[in-house]
C-alpha cells in the first residue's frame, strides 16, 4: 500500500507541475480524488486488507489525499494569480499613446470683445440690458429727435421690414426702451447686432455690433462722460492708449462728439495704416442726451441730465488685436479664428 501511494503521489506531483490551467487542475482532481479516482480506489481496497493493517493503511491514504488536496489548492491560487496578472498586463493604459484630439470651438472674437466690454462696464457699476434687433421707427428715430428728413431714415441707408418696423441701424433705440421704463437714475449698457445698408470696405460692414451706454441722473455733466470714456479706454487698451475728441452732430445729443484712439499699428508715430495721422479710425459717437429725448420719454429735462455714447464693437476688436480689415471678423477663416 505504502509503495502504491508513493508512486501515485510521485505521478501526481509531476502532473500538477505540468498543469497550466484551472481545467487541467479539475482533470487532476477527478483523476485522483474523484468517485473513480486513484486515491478513492485505494481507499476502497482497504477493505481487502487484513484487519491489523487497516488502520495504518487508512491513515496513510488520508495523509496522501490531504497532501494532494493541498497541492491542488496551492496550484489553483498560483494559476488564478497568473491569469490576473496577464489580464492586468493586457488592460494596461498607455498614457503616452498617440490619440486624435477633438477640436473644440470657442467664442468668436466679436463675442469675446462684447463680453469683455460688458464686464468692464459692469465693474464700473453699469447694468447690462438686452434688446431686440428688429425695432420700430418710433424708438429708432422719432423719440431720438431725428428730423423727418434725416438721411439715416431713408430706405437706402436702413433696412425696413415695413413702414413702422426695421432692422435697428444703431443700439440707441435701447436708450428709449430703458428710459420708458420710468426708473431713475439710469446707468446701463446694451450691446448687440445692428444693420445698415453700408458698402463693405476695410472698416464698414452692413451687419456690425454696437455697445450703447446711457447715464441719466441729476447733475450728470460732460465731465462724467469724459471720465467714463477715459476709464473704459484704459481698461480696454491699457494706460498708454490716448483719446482724441472731435466735435460732431447727432440729433439725440447736444453737444455731440466722436472719439478716436492712438493708432494701434504705429502707436501714434504715423504710418500708412492711419494715413500718417497717428490716430485710429473713428470708434464711437456720444454726447449729452438732448432734452427733447428726455422729454419724449417723460423725464423732466430741467431736473435730469444724461450722457450717452455708442461704440463700434467690431472696430474696438480691430484696435485691440491690430486687425487692418473688418472682414477678417466675418470670413470664418479657421486660421484666423484659431488665434483667439
Ligand atoms: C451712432 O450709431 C450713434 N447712435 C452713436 C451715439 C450713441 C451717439 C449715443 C450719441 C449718443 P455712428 O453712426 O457714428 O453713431 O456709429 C457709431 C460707431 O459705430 C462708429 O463710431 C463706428 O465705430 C461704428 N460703425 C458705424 N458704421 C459702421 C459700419 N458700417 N461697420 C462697422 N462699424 C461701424
Amino acid at each position: 500500500m505504502e509503495e502504491n501511494l508513493t508512486k501515485v503521489l510521485e505521478t501526481f506531483t509531476n502532473e500538477i507541475k505540468a498543469a497550466k490551467s484551472l481545467d487541467d487542475l479539475e482533470k487532476l482532481r477527478i483523476k485522483y480524488l474523484g468517485k473513480k479516482g486513484e486515491i478513492t480506489d485505494l481507499k476502497k481496497s482497504i477493505a481487502k486488507l487484513p484487519n491489523e493493517e487497516k488502520p495504518a493503511a487508512g491513515k496513510l491514504i488520508n495523509k496522501t489525499s490531504k497532501e494532494i488536496e493541498e497541492k491542488l489548492l496551492l496550484k489553483n491560487e498560483e494559476i488564478k494569480k497568473a491569469l490576473l496578472e496577464e489580464k492586468v498586463k493586457e488592460e494596461k493604459i498607455d498614457v503616452t499613446a498617440h490619440f486624435d484630439k477633438y477640436e473644440s470651438g470657442h467664442l468668436a472674437v466679436i463675442n469675446q470683445t462684447m463680453e469683455e466690454l460688458e464686464s468692464i462696464f459692469q465693474n464700473m457699476g453699469f447694468d447690462v440690458v438686452e434688446g431686440p434687433e428688429v425695432d420700430t421707427v418710433k424708438f429708432v428715430f422719432d423719440d431720438l429727435n431725428s428730423p423727418e428728413d434725416h438721411p439715416a431714415r431713408s430706405t437706402s441707408d436702413t433696412f425696413y421690414i415695413n413702414e413702422e418696423v426695421l432692422l435697428r441701424p444703431h443700439t440707441s433705440s435701447m436708450q428709449i426702451r430703458v428710459m420708458n421704463e420710468g426708473k431713475l437714475p439710469i446707468k446701463m449698457v446694451s450691446a448687440g447686432r445692428v444693420f445698415r445698408n453700408d458698402e463693405v470696405d476695410a472698416t464698414h460692414s452692413p451687419m456690425f455690433h454696437q455697445l450703447e451706454c446711457l447715464v441719466v441722473d441729476e447733475n450728470v455733466s460732460m465731465a462724467n462722460l469724459k471720465a467714463t470714456l477715459e476709464t473704459f479706454i484704459k481698461e480696454m487698451f491699457g494706460d498708454e492708449m490716448k483719446l482724441r475728441y472731435r466735435p460732431h452732430h447727432f440729433p439725440f445729443t447736444e453737444p455731440s462728439l466722436e472719439v478716436d484712439v492712438t493708432c494701434p499699428i504705429c502707436k501714434g508715430e504715423g504710418c500708412p495704416a492711419c494715413g500718417n495721422t497717428g490716430w485710429s479710425m473713428e470708434l464711437l459717437g456720444g454726447g449729452m442726451v438732448h432734452p427733447n429725448v428726455l422729454e419724449a420719454c417723460g423725464i423732466d429735462s430741467e431736473k435730469y441730465t444724461g450722457f450717452a455714447f455708442g461704440l463700434g464693437v467690431d472696430r474696438i476688436a480691430m484696435v485691440k488685436y491690430g486687425l487692418d480689415d473688418i472682414r477678417l471678423l466675418y470670413d470664418n477663416d479657421k486660421r484666423f479664428m484659431e488665434q483667439f
